[in-house]
Order: structure tokens, then sequence, then C-alpha cells
């Protein structure tokens, strides 16, 4: 290794990195410089690039994480500080992941990571997994998200049914699997990378609930190019620096009725002469998305 080398981080535990060079994976722990530099979010994750020493003959030290790209984040759950907490940098994707079966799909978390992708400018892919649990009627939702543009993907980790779509969506990207826990995120993974062997959830601990398996997320390659990321199930998830009059630009339905709002500034919840609430009582605005759109605002506004 010489000076500094570049690498790309595919796996963090507190204070130690698995970097992955050209052809190896090494170990690295973060230089204690880093460590106690004050910061509002996370030091060094998975799909970070960075820059590695060798001070000497056992130890690879993490000098520097280069800027990112891209993120997908959300405000660090739970009462401690306000903290932006890094699920993967620099991403080109998000597989944002539920199941037909258990657990059961709730569209408001649904409509928290596309508005997540939206803001941070990642593109959102839905991934419908377990489609051998699928039920007469079960996409009734799909419809509307359709229409405003999202793609949805069913697949089945289980039969391999549309397996083959899904890998050619992710050839050459950086994609990551992200959803609640129990939706087969890495049964999923471990079909499409041969030779891994992610630790799955076994049948019989399974009620529904999910029982968060993956406890540390890591980035895997892909024999055609790519990478690919599993990360541990997500209960909660909450926006992170997204100021409230940018939401309404991250509901792409919005888009053609928020200019022809009476006020500029308009919420879109009481103003008179407000174009969106018109396009919601018309039936054009699906009244679950208009509700997941209230809800946010409200958090953002404390
Ligand atoms: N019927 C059916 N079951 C599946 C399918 N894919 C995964 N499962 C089951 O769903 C359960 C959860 O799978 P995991 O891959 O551990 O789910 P995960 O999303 O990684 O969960 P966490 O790591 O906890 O976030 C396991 O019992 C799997 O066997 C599928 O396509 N069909
Ligand atoms: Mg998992
Ligand atoms: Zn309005």
């Amino acid at each position: 290794m010489s000076e500094t080398t570049e690498g790309l981080v595919v796996r963090s535990t507190a204070g130690f990195v698995d970097v992955r060079l050209d052809d190896s994976i090494v170990q690295a722990r973060l230089r204690g410089r880093l460590k106690n530099t004050p910061r509002t979010t996370d030091l060094c994750v998975i799909g970070d690039h960075v820059l590695l020493s060798r001070p000497d003959e056992r130890s690879v030290v993490v000098e520097k994480v280069l800027p990112r790209r891209s993120r997908f984040s959300r405000r660090q759950p739970g009462k401690g500080p306000n903290k932006e907490d890094v699920l993967v940098a620099n991403l080109d994707q998000l597989l944002i992941t539920f199941c037909h079966g258990r657990p059961v799909l709730k569209t408001r978390l649904l409509d928290r990571f596309l508005v997540i992708a939206e803001h941070q400018r990642v593109q959102p892919i839905i991934v419908m997994n377990k489609a051998d649990l699928r039920e007469p009627g079960d996409g009734a939702w799909q419809r509307a998200y359709e229409s405003i543009g999202y793609p949805i993907l069913t697949v089945s980790a289980g039969t391999g049914q549309g397996l083959e779509a899904l890998g050619e969506v992710l050839q050459d990207k950086i994609s990551a699997f992200v959803g609640p826990s129990g939706v087969g995120k890495s049964s999923l993974i471990n079909r499409i990378v041969p030779g891994l062997d992610l630790d799955i959830a076994s049948v019989s601990d399974h009620h529904g609930k999910g029982r968060h398996t993956t406890r540390v997320a890591s980035l895997h390659a892909l024999a055609g190019g790519g990478f690919l990321a599993d990360t541990p199930g997500i209960r909660e998830l909450a926006t992170w620096a997204l100021p409230v009059n940018d939401l309404d630009q991250c509901f792409p339905e919005l888009s053609s009725y928020r200019m022809q709002c009476a006020f500029r500034s308009c919420s879109h919840t009481h103003e008179p002469g407000c174009a969106v609430v018109d396009a919601l009582n018309e039936g054009d605005i699906d009244p679950g998305r208009y509700e997941s759109y209230v809800r946010l605002r409200e958090e953002a506004t404390g």
C-alpha cells in the first residue's frame, strides 16, 4: 500500500471498518482525530470512500472520509441527540422493499421512504417480495404509485419470480435494499449474489413483525458490476434536514397543482384557493398520499 490508498467501505462497526481495495478487503480502524471531531452525521458508513494509510506492518488506518455525493439517511430515532443516521452513502438507487403476506405493507411508511429518496435525489424503486403469497386484490394500492411514476417490481426470493428483471435493474449501479424487518431483503440478496450467506430469519421465528435478523449493514459486489447493500430493518423513519417548504416538492404528483395555488407560500392545508386541496376533492390526488404529506408537514413544523 502506497502513502495513502483509496478504498470503499463495505462494513462498519464501532471504530472499525472493512474496506474494499482493488481485489481484497482489509480491516481498518478510524484515526482517533476523526472520531473526536464534533459532527451531526455518521462519520463512516458503507458506501463511503476513504483514504487509508499503513503506519506499521500490522495496522491500517482511515485517515479521511471523502465527501458523499449522495446518501440514504434519516433522523436518528429515539430521544438521543439530533443527528443524521446515514444508512448508505454514495448510492444510485434505493430498493424500497415491502412484501405480500407478512409483515403487512404500510403505505404511510412507504411514502416516508419515497419522500426521503426524492429529497436526497436517489432513484426509488419499489420492490414487492413474497409474490408467492400474493392474494387477489392485494395490489389495489399499486395503481396510484405507478401513475405517479414509481416503478414497482414484484418478486419472490422463495420461487425466484422476477429476479431476472431485478438483476437487470441492479446492473452497474450502487443499490440499497431498505425496508421493514422480515420483508426478505437478505433473502433477495442471497439469491442475487451467489456464494453469499447472509443470515435470514428462520420461518419458525417469524410471526409477521420480523425480528431484526440483520444487525449491521453490508455492501456486496455484483459479479457483472455494481454493488448491493443489505441494511437492518427500519421501524421508524423521520426526515433529516428537509425544510418544511420543500416538502411538497417531494411529492411529484403535486407538482402540476402547487404552482396554481392562490398563495405562493401555500401549505396546501387550510388556505383558500389551494389547487392541491381542489385536486384532492376532485379525486385527482390519492387521499393516503395527501395524508402522508400532512403528517410529515406537522412533524417538520413541530
Ligand atoms: N413465502 C416467502 N417467504 C419469504 C420470501 N423471501 C423471504 N421470505 C421469508 O421471510 C423471512 C424474513 O426474511 P429475511 O431475508 O430475514 O428478511 P429481512 O428483510 O432481511 O429482515 P431483517 O434482516 O430483520 O431486516 C424469512 O423467514 C424468509 O424465509 C419469499 O419470497 N416468499
Ligand atoms: Mg436481513
Ligand atoms: Zn396549496
